[in-house]
């Protein structure tokens, strides 16, 4: 469907008023169709999505930091190219995510003011320490497995430029998924201090995971406009369920086990069921006060500084290719580029014709 500005209805028509608009933008929503950054859109509906979306992208590049820890200690070379190949896949993936956010009419740099003045949220599982090498491997593992879970239905949520950028981060989220695997795998079926080292990381992730789906669907404030609306297509509860459901399979295949003494397979609702989160600790990481909620902070904020002089050099590079474009975005050349162009026309059609009269072949 053809896109449409702000102040007009898909056919148009301005003079709608906002309730036959909602009317619209809702039977659109139900018939599957995008929305696209010009569409109509209710401005609770733009605003969902700039909250998170916005709050998406800092989880990616907040995301970076723990996992960048690593790095420089990888066992080995083949190790450390994978890290640090996921490591600049989260890079991009706030970058696209970015993107996304300011199809909605908003600055990036205002939601990076957001994130770095505390305001804005992003995913608690970053708040915890890297403490092993394991780490490394079962964030791939359950992290990044908890995101696809999290994630691949968001490619078909009713925003385009959101639903588009998830498929692409989705596709990497699998390899990064595989690559933890693997660690987990291989530590798994090494010596007893590996195992050991694996199975301690499970332990202190395992929790901290089934929060990263966000509090139980009774305390979810934006789960109703977000799902009536097709931007979240499961709950949050349905989705934590059923990573619970694929994780204990997976474990079980490397023989490591979850720290959950009420983990039991429910024949009747073919789940299986898990003990009670801690939902204190959630609320205790989400406002700030997790185990490295300061760390993170303190690294964002001196990654924006260093940064400082890249962000101006690419605004000066930009405003001088702008001076050289006119109104309607065309190149605008100045009058000494002008002349010397005029100039090179002039003596390539002297040469050419130099070179005709003595019969020579010229290029054309
Ligand atoms: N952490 O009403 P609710 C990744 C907040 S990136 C912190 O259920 P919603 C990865 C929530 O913001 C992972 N805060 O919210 C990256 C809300 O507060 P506000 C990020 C959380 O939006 C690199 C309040 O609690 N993934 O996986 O309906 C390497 C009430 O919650 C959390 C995404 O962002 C949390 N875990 O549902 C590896 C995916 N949960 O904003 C991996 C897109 C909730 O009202 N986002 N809060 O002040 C979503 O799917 C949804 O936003 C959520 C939350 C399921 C996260």
């Amino acid at each position: 469907m053809e896109s449409q500005p702000h102040n007009r209805d898909i056919s148009g028509n301005t003079a709608l008023d906002e309730a036959q608009r909602v009317k619209r933008f809702e039977e659109r929503i139900q018939a599957g169709e995008r929305i696209e950054p010009k569409d109509w859109m209710p401005d609770v509906y733009r605003r969902q999505l700039t909250r998170m979306i916005s709050q998406h992208a800092h989880s990616e590049v907040v995301g970076m930091y723990p996992e960048g820890n690593w790095i420089t200690r990888a066992p080995t070379l083949r190790r450390k190219l994978g890290l640090l190949a996921k490591v600049q896949d989260e890079c991009g993936h706030g970058l696209y995510l970015y993107c996304a956010a300011e199809t909605l009419g908003v600055d990036r740099s205002d939601l990076t003011d957001e994130l770095l003045s505390g305001k804005a949220k992003y995913a608690s599982i970053f708040n915890y320490p890297t403490l092993s090498w394991a780490d490394i491997g079962v964030i791939g593992w359950l992290v990044d497995g908890a995101a696809i879970i999290n994630q691949t239905p968001l490619a078909k949520c009713s925003y385009g430029p959101y639903a588009r950028a998830m498929v692409h981060i989705c596709k990497e989220e699998s390899f990064h998924l595989k690559q933890g695997y693997e660690i987990v795998t291989k530590l798994a079926q090494g010596n007893s201090a590996q195992k050991e080292m694996v199975q301690e990381s499970v332990n202190r992730w395992w929790w901290p995971v089934l929060m990263m789906f966000g509090p139980s669907d009774s305390d979810s404030s934006n789960s109703e406009d977000l799902m009536r609306w097709k931007v979240k297509l499961f709950s949050n509860d349905s989705l934590r369920q059923r990573f619970v459901n694929g994780s204990v399979a997976q474990a079980k295949a490397v023989k490591l086990t979850l720290p959950d003494p009420d983990l039991r397979f429910n024949e009747e609702s073919g789940n299986w069921d898990y003990g009670t989160i801690n939902w204190d600790e959630f609320w205790q990481v989400v406002k700030g006060h997790g185990p490295c909620n300061r760390e993170r902070m303190r690294m964002s904020r001196k990654k924006h500084n260093d940064g400082r002089w890249v962000r101006e050099a690419a605004r000066a590079y930009s405003a001088r290719h702008r001076k050289n474009e006119n109104e309607d975005g065309k190149k605008y050349y100045s009058r000494k580029r002008r002349k010397n162009a005029a100039l090179g026309s002039f003596f390539t059609g002297k040469i050419r014709k130099a070179a005709h009269s003595r019969g020579q072949p010229t290029r054309t």
